[in-house]
């Protein structure tokens, strides 16, 4: 088994903070180079994305939650994408929430905005996609919500989905840390919000 993985972005972020919260331990390979993903890794991986599992028998798994999914199944303690029909399915609500607004919100600024990937405005293509740039300002928008949705979520409850730790949490914590990267904090009136951050930041995973 072997985990492409690369260090710098935030999907494969997300599969080493699980990892590390699970105890599991994968023989791992980093396929980054430079702005990029190596040729080699891009000539075998079907959807030319990080980060990718290769299993034994050769199969190879893409996204980040299936990945995770794979080794909740063989290893279901300590449990990060619920026990029981209605927390899996609150979870999985929160977990997609913070990936398509906010993973993928901070992407649409990021992708459309950094010159060096003036013509790869969208991952995974291996045509030339330019950027456009009033989907920086629209991202933003939407980073913003995000960000609020977060607050008024966390003023009821300790953790994203409920009152433990979870997968929600983990792409949230990447989503934010991609943001940063931007300059697009958490703004200083979100106290809830700040105080969740402090404390999944201080999770020994959060280094992974
Ligand atoms: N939905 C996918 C997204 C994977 C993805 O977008 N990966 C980015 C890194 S964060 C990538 O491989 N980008 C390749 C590129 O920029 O060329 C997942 O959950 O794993």
């Amino acid at each position: 088994m072997k985990l492409y993985d690369w260090k710098p972005a935030p999907n494969p972020r997300r599969v080493r903070i699980y990892l590390a919260e699970k105890g599991i331990d994968v023989p791992r390979q980093d396929v980054g180079a430079g702005w990029g993903l190596s040729p080699d890794f891009l000539a075998r991986s079907t959807h030319k994305l990080a980060p990718m599992l290769e299993l034994d028998d050769g199969t190879l798994l893409g996204e980040a939650m299936a990945i995770c999914r794979y080794f909740e199944a063989q290893q279901p303690q300590p449990c990060l994408m619920g026990d029981n029909p209605k927390s899996m399915a609150v979870i999985e609500m929160w977990e997609r929430k913070c990936d398509f607004e906010g993973v993928q919100a901070v992407a649409e600024v990021f992708r459309n905005s950094v010159p060096a990937l003036a013509d790869r405005a969208l991952a995974g293509f291996d045509v030339p996609v330019p950027q456009i740039p009033a989907l920086v300002e629209r991202g933003k928008l939407r980073v913003a919500r995000f960000y609020k949705q977060l607050d008024e979520q966390l003023a009821q409850q300790h953790f994203i989905a409920g009152e433990k730790f979870s997968v929600a949490d983990i792409t949230a914590l990447c989503a934010i840390d991609f943001a940063k990267r931007i300059k697009l904090a958490i703004p200083e009136d979100h106290t809830h919000l700040l105080r969740w951050y402090a404390e999944v930041s201080a999770r020994p995973s959060a280094s992974a």
